[in-house]
């Protein structure tokens, strides 16, 4: 197809066929993982007018389905009068130029597809630079009428406005096609990279300034429910919505458990299987928070046919993440809906020490609320501590976190006998280094 043409097309609205694959021996369901591949289309705004599946031993290098298939394709695409084929794997850039010279339609892989979601979501600087370097580094071999903008960027000396984040959709008819320059990609990437890095920085910053909170993350597949849990525990008012990738940016909110207790919750982008790696690395610094935190709380949709599955996916990004060792409660959400009871008990089988609730009804999250607030404070104890006096901080962290039985003070400094968890005093001892921990009573 003409590259101009390519250059141009936008996922939305576009009439698509969807092509996957199931080898033999794979660990994921073809037609499940189709389906998902429908929601992630529409979830971008295509129109899904045909779905078709394959069983091999293993991929065509040509055509990455086989050759008759191919022929089936055409004939679909002329029937449905499609513009657009998406394929629910990621395939090489050849293979992607002979699947569109033998169909005459705009050819897409899976990545590609997340990519664009996440381009069309993006609404924050941030999220912006990190869309555009995860779409550079994957799609640029892909895509060759993408240089224009690159171009329009280098000479207007860098930045990223709405119109330039790059990819499918994001660009503006009558751009002229240019050489492919190599270099311009390379130097739009190391730019990227470092106002990334600067960012990164920040994030790091700022996730260290909230050391002396307990921080707790909600991880989970996309549309498992963690903006709705997160509206459901603090007055947040975050955007809940069902479709794929409807939050993309962090917020963090104080969770009230009541008795003075209080963390910090923060919502995150959600996970697929298969994430693209460019888009796990470009979002690093969003995904700080989930990195650093005390407590995962992994919420997984227990109505969904594949929640195991899903539940398997996020694990795997977490090890990808180098979170996987981190403290983590696993949330069976949407209970409200279960078409079944034996599904769920199927789920807690295999995840014994899962909390089932609710996040619509408010089922179980009293229950959650009581629990997290035991991993965060620990088993109680009797001790005197002994802080100075001017560590006004120091002095109110300990009020809030724990019981004053007595307290003794001295020209600078004051000492406390507190019931504390042992985790607060840890966490005290941690934050303010001048703190002593006298005896335990
Ligand atoms: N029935 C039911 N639906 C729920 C529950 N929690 C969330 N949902 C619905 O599930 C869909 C996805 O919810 P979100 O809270 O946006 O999910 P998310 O995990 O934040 O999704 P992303 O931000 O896209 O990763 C919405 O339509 C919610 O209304 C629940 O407890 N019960
Ligand atoms: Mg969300």
């Amino acid at each position: 197809m003409e590259i101009d043409q390519r250059a141009n097309l936008t996922v939305q609205r576009e009439r698509a066929v969807l092509v996957g694959l199931e080898l033999r021996g794979a660990e994921h369901d073809g037609v499940e993982s189709l389906r998902e591949l429908e929601a992630l289309a529409e979830s971008a705004g295509a129109v899904v007018v045909d779905m078709m599946l394959q069983r091999r031993d293993r991929a065509d290098p040509q055509y990455y389905i086989g050759k008759g298939k191919v022929e089936e394709l055409i004939a679909r695409i002329e029937q449905h009068a499609a513009d657009l084929v998406i394929f629910d794997d990621d395939l090489s850039p050849a293979q992607i130029r002979e699947l569109e010279s033998a169909c005459k339609a705009m050819v897409i892989d899976r990545s590609e597809l997340i990519l664009d979601i996440f381009a069309s979501r993006a609404r924050t600087h941030e999220a912006r630079l990190q869309v555009e370097l995860a779409q550079l580094e994957y799609t640029a071999p892909r895509l060759r009428g993408m240089w224009t903008h690159l171009e329009r960027i280098a000479g207007a000396g860098g930045g990223t406005g709405a119109g330039v984040v790059g990819g499918i959709g994001t660009r503006g008819p009558g751009e002229r096609q240019i050489e492919i320059d190599r270099r311009i990609v390379s130097r739009r990437v190391t730019q990227l990279k470092r106002q990334i890095a600067e960012i990164d920085r920040r994030k790091v910053r700022q996730v260290q300034s909230r050391e002396e909170h307990f921080n707790v993350s909600l991880v989970g597949y996309t549309n498992a429910g963690k903006s709705s849990l997160m509206n459901a525990l603090t007055d947040a008012g975050v955007v809940a919505a069902d479709r794929l990738f409807a939050t993309l940016d962090t917020k963090t909110r104080k969770w009230k458990l009541g008795g003075g207790d209080e963390v910090l919750l923060s919502d995150t982008v959600g996970f697929i299987r298969r994430l693209p790696h460019h888009l796990v690395a470009s979002f690093r610094a969003t995904l700080e928070e989930a990195i650093n935190a005390d407590l995962l709380l992994h919420v997984v949709d227990a109505s969904s046919p594949s929640a195991w599955d899903q539940c398997q996916a996020v694990t795997r990004v977490l090890q990808d993440l180098g979170c996987a060792g981190n403290r983590t409660l696993v949330l069976l959400n949407k209970i409200d809906v279960l078409w079944d009871d034996s599904h769920l008990r199927v789920l807690q089988q295999r995840l014994p020490d899962a909390l089932p609730i609710s996040a619509h009804s408010g089922a179980g999250l009293d229950e959650l609320t009581k629990m997290v607030r035991e991993m965060m404070t620990g088993p109680s104890q009797r001790v005197t501590v002994r802080l100075t006096t001017a560590d006004g901080r120091a002095i109110a962290f300990i009020e809030r976190h724990s019981q004053v039985l007595d307290r003794r003070y001295d020209t600078h400094s004051v000492e406390m006998d507190v019931v504390v968890g042992s985790l607060v005093l840890n966490r005290l001892q941690a934050t303010f280094p001048t703190t002593t921990v006298l005896r335990s009573a």
